[in-house]
């Protein structure tokens, strides 16, 4: 690594280790990692896995492709007998923010573990140029800025593949950009990210997302989600995954012609996996192409692709569920629409119930439907989330295809969230076990043996402790705030949504204030850490930000209550920052409303660092609890059955609690009362309040009272530091379910089928 590092420091920019800058470092680095990443055998078999997905939620790369090419130990030797951090020169490089939450970081974790399995499999999406806006706060609220990340130099690599994508009143061409995807100690797979050459960045002002969503040449690979609250950001959406499925459909048509493979047997050489329904026009799309350009009758295409094409759901929400109106298609796509009707046809004619129908009553096609009725699998994010689909929200499918439906609990990868994230306490593990659950990350369960170990259980403390002094120092560094390393480290991080319901939290953190105040001051001090970002279009979402600004603005300024406890609201949350606070936290908070979170994937991050979880019977958390025991845990809360009953019969009101709950009263009345209105915006502040007392649709108020006296519990608990860190252990020992190398395992024992 010396020698190479001297060599292209040399030849780039005639310097050595000694006088170079860290920005040359860097780039000498990069250049030495691709090399490196470009020389490793590609995975390579004769059926291929295509994993197709508007986001992939990537991180910076440097330091986990060191990892996985097994080059980070000597790297970070090297650069420190020359007096370079590694970790400091990690820094340097743009994080690509190309996706939102849980789904476009499980897609990147996906990648990780597809190629560490040594599975030929490749991702497919688009070449955002600026990624998930830029947070920033101001006047206690999110303002957002572009996100730029591609540099002169970055991991992509563009390839000679082109295409032609037809649009109703032009053509776009296609061109393909490959970041290479390194598995951990095994061969290399390829993200294939589509753009165009038109794209103008020139049309976004400094300081602004916004920009003229008219001029689709220009702008289709602009950003990630463009707005999408008006007609023309709707449209340019239906644009965007046209572009990416088509340019995924006609390369995947190549690979396969290229390999000499007859496309008759498109399915026994190839799978596609969409995650969740932004990809869903592949189906489509391929139709398209195989009768068009292939010679294919309809019935042998609609066959093939049926066979080839499976699908992810992540979401119960409505809100998430596409429907495009049939009108945008036409102005959009009109080469689907024949096809799109012809699906729907033949569902009309063997299938009675209209529920179920692709095309609606009011002319708007659900992509879903399509993906069930032609896709072979259909697959929920954790087994409670499954149970939903097929006992309630996509039931009358489960009744029409029983066995298309199965579970894939989703998973994390451990080179990122506990190799990279926490070296020292992945360094020590390894001391009392060995180093074989870098492989099989399920024999962490041999940490057991040490439960009760108490040189053991102190030395996580100190561990918890030197990581808590690595985050206080980053906020220090990047917002100016000084985290108390001696108190509890309570942390809510996740995108920013009413049914995740950090205003819940937030309620909290008002009972928190006003108990100090009132003389009750906690034995150790709580330190409370929220992180999201609100969707631009997204008002309470935003008041809810702005709430929790004005409480830290308030504590931070309270001396009779800032000893004890703090709200701290993490500016710009991303992936980097993820690997900062998660290993710094005691709590992990998962307290979303029961049966609307599909999984969640923090929980697991979380819990892999020794973290507690505060949660709700949701998602994975109860798959969590089930594996650490309900003594490992912390679970409130009404029960995802008794809530899904309460939407069906329509009788929950927040304002019924609110009038009849005195401490609920108080704590909402708070939010307009004098001390935040003195802070923040009285219309953001009426908004919120309005909405938790008229509507609150995701049950804030149902489960407050019970939270309060279990995070009261949580905090309690802490004051038994030996019985605590043995909780701490049993989450580590217990996590290795969760790796997405076992995730991953599963979709290819029951979906993949590859060699
Ligand atoms: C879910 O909300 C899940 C991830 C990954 C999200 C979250 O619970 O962990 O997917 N869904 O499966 C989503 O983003 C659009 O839907």
């Amino acid at each position: 690594m010396e020698k190479r590092l001297q060599e292209v420091l040399e030849k780039r920019f005639h310097k050595t280790l000694d006088t170079c800058t860290k920005e040359e470092l860097f780039h000498a680095l990069m250049e030495i990692t691709k090399e490196a990443t470009g020389n490793l055998k590609r995975n390579e078999g004769s059926k291929k896995l295509y994993y197709i997905s508007a986001e992939f939620l990537i991180g910076k790369l440097l330091s986990n492709n060191l990892i996985n090419l097994g080059l980070y130990e000597e790297t970070e030797k090297v650069l420190k007998s020359h007096g370079y951090e590694l970790c400091e020169i990690e820094e340097l490089e743009m994080e690509p923010s190309l996706g939102n939450g849980g789904l476009g970081r499980l897609a990147a974790c996906f990648l990780d573990s597809i190629a560490t399995l040594g599975l030929p499999g490749d991702g497919i999406g688009l070449n955002y140029h600026f990624g998930l806006f830029q947070q920033k706060f101001t006047n206690h609220k999110q303002q957002e800025l572009k996100n730029p990340w591609i540099t002169k130099e970055s991991w992509l690599n563009r390839q000679s593949f082109t295409c032609k994508v037809p649009f109703k009143d032009f053509t776009m061409d296609g061109v393909l950009y490959d970041i290479d995807v390194p598995g951990y100690d095994s061969g290399c797979n390829r993200l294939h990210l589509f753009d165009v050459d038109t794209i103008d960045e020139s049309i976004v002002p400094e300081n602004s997302i916004n920009f003229n969503k008219k001029k689709v040449q220009e702008n289709l690979t602009l950003f990630l989600y463009p707005d999408d609250s008006d007609d023309a950001g709707r449209k340019l959406r239906i644009y965007q995954q046209y572009f990416m499925v088509s340019c995924g459909a006609q390369l995947i048509l190549k690979e396969m012609e290229d390999a000499g493979y007859d496309l008759h047997e498109l399915n026994n050489h190839a799978v596609i996996q969409i995650n969740d329904t932004h990809p869903s026009m592949v189906i489509p799309e391929l139709i398209r192409l195989l009768t068009e350009e292939k010679g294919f009758t309809m019935d042998e295409a609609v066959e093939v692709v049926s066979k080839t094409c499976a699908y992810t759901n992540h979401t119960i929400l409505a809100e998430a569920l596409e429907k495009w109106p049939m009108e945008y298609l036409e102005e959009v796509v009109p080469n689907l629409v024949p096809i799109i009707k012809e699906l729907d046809e033949r569902v009309r004619k063997t299938v009675k119930d209209e529920s179920t129908y692709i095309i609606d009553a009011q002319d708007r096609v659900h992509m879903a439907h399509m993906d069930i009725h032609y896709g072979f699998s259909v697959n929920g994010v954790a087994a409670l989330h499954t149970e939903i689909l097929k006992n309630s929200e996509l039931k009358n499918f489960y009744d029409l295809y029983p066995e298309r439906f199965n579970n894939k609990t989703n998973g994390i990868t451990f080179r990122r969230w506990l190799m990279h994230c926490n070296p020292i306490l992945t360094r020590y593990i390894e001391s009392l076990i060995g180093n074989g659950f870098k492989k099989d990350a399920t024999e962490l369960e041999k940490l057991l043996a040490f439960e009760n170990d108490e040189t053991v259980l102190n030395k996580l403390e100190e561990i918890k402790m030197e990581k808590k002094l690595e985050f206080k120092e980053y906020m220090e560094e990047t917002q100016g705030l000084t985290i108390d390393e001696h108190s509890i480290i309570d942390v809510q991080v996740k995108r920013l949504h009413e049914y995740k319901r950090q205003q819940m939290n937030a309620l909290y953190a008002i009972y928190k204030y006003l108990d100090i105040k009132a003389g009750n001051k906690p034995s150790t001090p709580i330190t409370m850490i929220f992180g999201a970002k609100a969707a631009p279009a997204y008002v309470i979402a935003k008041d809810i930000i702005h709430l929790i600004l004005c409480l830290q603005e308030l504590i931070e300024k309270d001396p009779e209550v800032r000893p004890y406890f703090r709200v701290l609201m993490i500016e710009n949350y991303n992936v980097s920052k993820a690997a900062k606070v998660i290993p710094a936290a005691n709590i992990s908070e998962q307290i979303s409303l029961a049966s609307k979170e599909a999984s969640g994937t923090g929980n697991m991050k979380f819990m892999l660092n020794g973290a507690l979880t505060l949660g709700t019977e949701d998602g994975a958390n109860v798959e969590i609890r089930d594996l650490v025991g309900e003594e490992n845990i912390y679970i409130f809360g009404r029960k995802p059955q008794d809530v899904i009953d309460l939407y069906e019969a329509g009788t929950y009101s927040s304002k019924e609690i609110y009038e009849e709950d005195a401490l609920i009263h108080k704590l909402v009345d708070f939010i307009t009362g004098e001390e935040l209105l003195a802070i923040g915006d009285e219309e953001s502040l009426t908004r919120l309040h309005r909405e938790l007392i008229g509507k609150d649709w995701f049950m804030t108020l149902l489960d407050t009272k019970e939270y309060i006296t279990t995070k009261e519990k949580v905090y309690a608990d802490y004051e038994d530091r030996k019985t605590w860190n043995k909780k701490a252990l049993i989450n580590i020992a217990k996590a290795g379910f969760f790796s997405s190398d076992r995730t991953i395992a599963q979709y290819n024992e029951d979906i993949w089928k590859l060699k």
